[in-house]
């Protein structure tokens, strides 16, 4: 019998890639959330009501192209309504370097099942901050819009803010046409800020601080900075990457911690997630709080402020 040599067929297979390390997570999370709340949150959100001349409270939400601005508006109707809701028109793209939002506009919530009931308060949305001098949102707009002067429907110019001869220019703002609770917004997945960006952002603040006006800053896209919240959102201050993303956040923008917020905005949903919609009650509970005691306080001393008047009449 003679040999019969098969030949020997090697497969060769690709390596198998090294398994990703884990994610560093803390055992309890660094901030508490009560998961399952929301019947509570929206007690406490419905339970203002506006009580000191103004007609509702008026939410500013600047930030960053693509931080997710529109759809925060969006995603806050959407948790109101337990449904989704696409109010503000927000970019279909989360790359974009451009803003896609191009004019000032309020966007009011009108109560489910009402024609004309609206919750007291109102969002109002606005072009994105972008590097260089002549891109992006003009910082002295921003200002503007904070002491109640534009108008819905200015289409914003980067190369000069709003003049005082246009007809979208307000020169007698009243409370309600006022900014009273300022929320800076930044994608918890974009590392770095550009430096003129952050230089815009300060003078803002700086702005809001000088009229007394609350800050709150959120950070998005929580989903995208890392895995293990993008499996289960509960994770979001479990996350030892959040956490020093938020810290690394809070240090560059000068925004304290605790006043600043995680939250998911639904980008690509059709239904609503109750521990998201956690999330996103907890940010408008905050911003309601906020908001209701600049009024509170802005109505006290105008009281004061004529009471003093009013004995300066006496003693005359
Ligand atoms: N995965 C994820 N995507 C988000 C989140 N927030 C926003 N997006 C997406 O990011 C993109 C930009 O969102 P926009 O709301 O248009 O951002 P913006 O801040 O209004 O941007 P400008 O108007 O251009 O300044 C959209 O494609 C959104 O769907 C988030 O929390 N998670
Ligand atoms: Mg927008």
């Amino acid at each position: 019998m003679g040999h019969t040599h098969t030949k020997e067929v090697v497969h060769v297979r690709s390596p198998a890639p090294p398994p990703a390390p884990p994610t560093p997570m803390f055992d309890e999370p660094w901030r508490k959330i009560d998961w399952g709340n929301k019947e509570e949150l929206l007690k406490m959100i419905n339970r203002y009501t506006p009580r000191h001349g103004e007609k509702h409270l008026r939410v500013l939400v600047y930030g960053p192209v693509g931080a997710g601005k529109s759809t925060f508006i969006n995603s806050v109707t959407s948790a109101l309504y337990e449904r989704m809701s696409n109010e503000a028109a927000a970019n279909t793209s989360d790359s974009a370097t451009r803003s896609f939002t191009l004019e000032y506009e309020t966007h009011y919530i009108f109560k489910e099942d009402s024609l004309d009931e609206t919750y007291p308060f109102v969002f109002n949305d606005i072009m994105g901050l972008e590097g260089g001098e002549k891109q992006g949102i003009h910082p002295e707009d921003i200002k503007l819009a904070m002491k109640g002067h534009v108008r819905d429907g200015y289409k914003f110019n980067p190369m000069s803010p709003l003049s005082e001869d246009s007809k979208h220019y307000n020169p007698n703002p009243t409370i309600d046409d006022q900014v009273h609770v300022l929320v800076l917004m930044l994608s918890a997945n974009c590392p770095e800020i550009d430096h003129s960006v952050i230089q815009k952002m300060k003078e803002v603040r700086e702005t809001a601080r000088d009229l007394g006006i609350p800050q709150i800053a959120m950070g998005t896209h929580v989903d995208k900075a890392c895995p293990e919240i993008m499996k289960d959102i509960k994770n979001i201050y479990r996350s030892k990457s959040m956490k020093t993303n938020m810290e690394e956040f809070s240090k560059a923008v000068g925004v304290p911690l605790n006043c600043i917020m995680g939250v998911k905005n639904y980008s690509e949903e059709t239904d609503n997630d109750a521990d998201v919609d956690t999330l996103l009650l907890i940010a408008l509970k905050h911003i309601v709080t906020n908001g209701k005691d600049f009024v509170r306080k802005q109505a006290h001393k105008k009281a004061h402020s004529l009471e003093g008047d009013m004995s300066k009449l006496n003693v005359n």
